[in-house]
């Protein structure tokens, strides 16, 4: 198994879509966690390339193709991790999940929308780059009780306060309860600007996201 997943993890790396499904694929055969594949062996090698990319050893090219195959990668462990849905802790819950504005990084808010339906939450996903005001009219029209904002960039992470700002302005603060996360966001960033709650990781994010629905973890 540990062999499947530095594979996994350098195909990621080295974009090579074939070895990288092949290894999910041996990975979800053998009965490994999804969640542990996709914590342990894919956000790991997107953060190990992200390393590189950083030093200059990999260019926007090389991860614009390993998010392609974070993608069809993804593919094969998903449908694995949702059939593992508990339906015995249903938290009848609605969780909006969006990417803020400004911002096209995905993949860990997907992962994040995943681990929650898994856990029996209803997901409603806005997809990347979404404006404050889609943000205030689909809690306005859905009333959820969780919205998810995700943010990958230092330039996008601000914008997190401006959603929690405008949420405030239109008197739906205390409607809503506000979980942020993405890889620059802290603890400390969350709790400057009033964010109910912050994870880490996916399976941080549904104890988090079930703390503020009132369950036990
Ligand atoms: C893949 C990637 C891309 C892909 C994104 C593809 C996609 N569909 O998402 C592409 C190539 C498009 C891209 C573009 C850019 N990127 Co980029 N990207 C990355 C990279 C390598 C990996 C991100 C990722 O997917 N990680 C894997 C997932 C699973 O992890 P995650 O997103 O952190 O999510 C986990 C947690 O954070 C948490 N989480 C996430 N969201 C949420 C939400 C909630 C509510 C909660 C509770 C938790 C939570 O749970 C997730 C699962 O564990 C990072 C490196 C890094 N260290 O993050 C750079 C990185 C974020 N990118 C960077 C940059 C600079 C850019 C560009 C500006 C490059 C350019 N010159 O064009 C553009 C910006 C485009 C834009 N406007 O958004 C920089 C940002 C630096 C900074 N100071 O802000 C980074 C850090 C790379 C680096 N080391 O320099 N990027």
């Amino acid at each position: 198994m540990r062999e499947d997943l530095e594979i996994l993890k350098r195909s990621l790396i080295r974009a090579d879509p074939d070895a990288g499904v092949a290894a999910a694929q041996r990975l979800v055969d053998a009965g490994v966690d999804p969640k542990a594949i996709l914590e342990e062996g894919m956000a790991v090698a997107m953060f190990e390339l992200g390393e590189m990319w950083k030093r200059g050893e990999v260019f926007l090219p090389e991860v614009v193709a390993s998010a392609e195959v974070f993608k069809r990668c993804n593919a094969v462990v998903e449908p694995v991790l949702l059939a593992q849905k508990d339906e015995n802790t249903e938290p009848n819950a609605l969780v909006v999940l969006a990417t803020v504005k400004g911002d096209l990084h995905d993949l860990g808010k997907n992962m994040v929308g995943a681990m929650l339906r898994t856990s029996g939450f209803d997901v409603h996903d806005m997809g990347k780059d979404v404006s404050a005001d889609k943000i205030v009219a689909a809690i306005q029209e859905m009333r959820p009780q969780i919205v998810g904002l995700s943010a990958l960039l230092t330039t996008t992470v601000p914008y997190q306060e401006t959603v929690i700002k405008r949420l405030v302005q239109e008197g739906l603060r205390d409607q809503v309860k506000v979980m942020v996360g993405g890889a620059p966001v802290t603890p400390e960033w969350a709790e400057k600007i009033q964010a109910d709650g912050y994870a880490n990781n996916a399976p941080e994010a549904v104890e988090v996201a079930r703390k503020l629905v009132g369950l036990a973890q």
